[in-house]
């Protein structure tokens, strides 16, 4: 159903625009009232988009769970498991201290905070999350109990417990033929499902992207328009400049092949505003588009939308210099060393789900000294960022994965350059 396939893909870019369209009109054009507001925006959009979005994260747990058992299995040796593990952390690490150290340079280029009037934007009460230190952070991967680790979709546990499974049926052989056959059977039949729900993206898509611009007019966004060119122009860069970068250097890969693949996937991300939520599209688009093994992706990508965020840390690198300066607050070079450092951290203990990066800036700014209400000043246009974050966050994602694979002997270069 190769067809349908890219029938599927142009279908969400369809709905994207078709949505943003539908969204403006309804703000500027269609005056409010029961219908609009009740019926269609709280109504159809809602409940559709959401029910889709649900679906979506429906798939996360169990097909990342079983496709990781089979994943690791697969690679057998614990010496490579090991070594495309150590690889991959460390391309997520260095991808996150380059974007934030990038985003702290745009951000000072562009002073978005300078002069700024504080009491011309709306403010808003913000949750302060509870502060988890480093070392929490890393025994909270060791699940106490995996059950639980699974029931709350807690991604570190899940992948943690999988790849222990996965090992030890790799060890055990024929002996434990029957429960390697049930993972690899269960996972058949999770991406069948994620197929099935793929088939309804664009209608949701179509809803949330209408739901969003339908509720803020571009007024929200005045005020705050050279914070968002900051935030925007770095992950431009991020995206288009450093990963490409890396993807050509690293693998010899035509970026521009690459990003004309994987765009359904970062429209997809924009639209949802989750990573884990693109996780499945994510897996199956790299495998079937672009001949990245499974075997790696499985692993990859799911501990990338837990742990790998760099449009989350390019949004917090601007956020404080933008602070700062709205408050008037001068930060030296040991202060912006301290941001990128917490800013690499908050995203490794967050899952991807939508608004995460705003919570754990006010780890960021706490680091640095800098007032809560700070975050208050950028909560009114975050959704829009946090769309454009996350389509940034699973393309690191999916850059590392293709160059461990690449690494690995993984990737399948006739598929990368098959025409669509
Ligand atoms: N929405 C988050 C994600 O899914 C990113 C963020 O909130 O910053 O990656």
């Amino acid at each position: 159903n190769k067809g349908k396939k890219f029938g599927l893909t142009t279908w969400i870019f369809i709905a994207l625009l078709a949505g943003a369209i539908t969204g403006i009109v309804l703000h500027y054009l269609v005056p409010g009232g029961y219908i609009k507001d009740t019926v269609v925006i709280n109504g159809v959009f809602y409940v559709l988009g959401n029910g889709f979005l649900r679906l979506m994260q429906m798939l996360v747990v169990p097909l990342v769970f079983c496709s990781l058992i089979c994943g690791s299995a697969a690679i057998g040796d614990t010496q490579t498991l090991g070594k495309v593990g150590v690889k991959t952390i460390g391309f997520y690490i260095f991808t996150t201290a380059v974007a934030v150290t990038l985003a702290i340079a745009v951000a000072s280029l562009i002073n978005p905070g300078m002069g700024l009037d504080i009491s011309s934007i709306q403010q808003a009460e913000t949750t302060i999350a509870e502060k988890t230190s480093f070392a929490d952070t890393l025994l909270n991967i060791i699940p106490k109990n995996p059950i639980q680790g699974l029931a709350e979709g807690n991604m570190l546990q899940v992948i943690v417990f999988a790849l222990l499974i996965g090992i030890i049926l790799a060890k055990l052989g024929e002996k434990a033929d029957i429960v390697s056959n049930f993972f690899s059977q269960f996972n058949d039949i999770m991406m069948e499902m994620t197929t099935m729900v793929m088939k309804v993206a664009p209608i949701g898509v179509f809803c949330l992207i209408a739901k969003t611009f339908a509720g803020i007019g571009f007024n929200a966004f005045l005020p705050m328009l050279k914070y968002m060119a900051a935030v925007f122009l770095a992950l431009g860069i991020q995206c288009f400049v450093v990963y490409q970068g890396m993807l050509k250097g690293f693998t010899g890969l035509s970026p521009i092949t690459f990003i004309k693949k994987f765009l359904p996937v970062m429209g997809f991300a924009f639209s949802t505003a989750t990573s884990n939520a693109t996780i499945p599209l994510s897996i199956e688009t790299l495998e079937r588009e672009m001949g990245v093994s499974r075997k790696i992706s499985s692993f990859t990508i799911p501990l990338g939308a837990t742990i790998n965020m760099d449009g989350t840390a390019i949004m917090q690198g601007v956020a404080v210099v933008f602070a700062a300066q709205a408050f008037g607050i001068p930060l030296g070079i040991p202060d912006y060393v301290t941001v990128i450092a917490t800013a690499t951290l908050a995203s490794i203990g967050t899952a991807g789900v939508p608004g995460v990066g705003l919570i754990t800036l006010s780890m960021v700014f706490n680091s640095v000294g800098l007032p809560i209400e700070g975050i208050a000043l950028i909560m009114g246009i975050d959704r829009i960022l946090d769309m454009a974050r996350t389509a940034v966050n699973i393309t690191g994602d999916a850059v590392c994965t293709t160059i461990v694979a690449s690494q690995d002997k993984a990737v399948n270069r006739q598929v990368f350059y098959r025409k669509k």
